[in-house]
């Protein structure tokens, strides 16, 4: 019994520990042709070795009218890069080249598309300031949300 009830203690922490170290490692969204993604908030985790950022474009707007895409800055850059991403153009995917201010970027999409990158959770910082945005000129003030980095 005592042995048993030892057991289950092992189990359960066994469990929780691992469900930590995993943690979230996806984050996927949608885009509409109402220029607004599907969440205000995404949560994943530093310790990821590879994070999926998936977008959905569930509208059915061409990506020269309603174009969307994902990019992954810190908050205290959004302003500064969603201005310059409006520079670097449609054939850049509205994301200036090698811009270290964007952690990470989709391509931009249109109605009915989708799309997926990946990139290594160790390009964040657990408990960082941090704000998924689309860079498609215009859409930066309202498409944005919160990313929560966790450990
Ligand atoms: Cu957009």
């Amino acid at each position: 019994m005592k042995l048993t009830r030892t057991l289950v203690a092992i189990a359960l922490f066994g469990a929780a520990g691992l469900a930590q170290a995993a943690g979230n490692c996806t984050i996927s969204l949608k885009g509409d042709d109402a220029m607004k993604f599907d969440l205000k908030e995404a949560t994943v985790s530093a310790g990821c070795a590879t994070i999926t950022v998936e977008l959905t474009h569930t509208g059915k707007l061409p990506a020269a009218a309603m174009g969307h895409n994902v990019v992954i800055t810190k908050t205290a850059d959004l302003a500064g890069l969603a201005r310059d991403a409006i520079k670097a153009g449609a054939a850049k995917s509205y994301v200036p080249e090698g811009d270290a201010r964007a952690i990470a970027h989709t391509k931009i999409i249109g109605g009915g598309e989708k799309t997926k990158i990946t990139f290594p959770g160790k390009a964040l910082t657990a408990g960082g300031d941090y704000t998924f945005f689309c860079s498609f000129p215009g859409h930066s003030t309202l498409m944005k949300g919160k990313l929560v980095v966790t450990k």
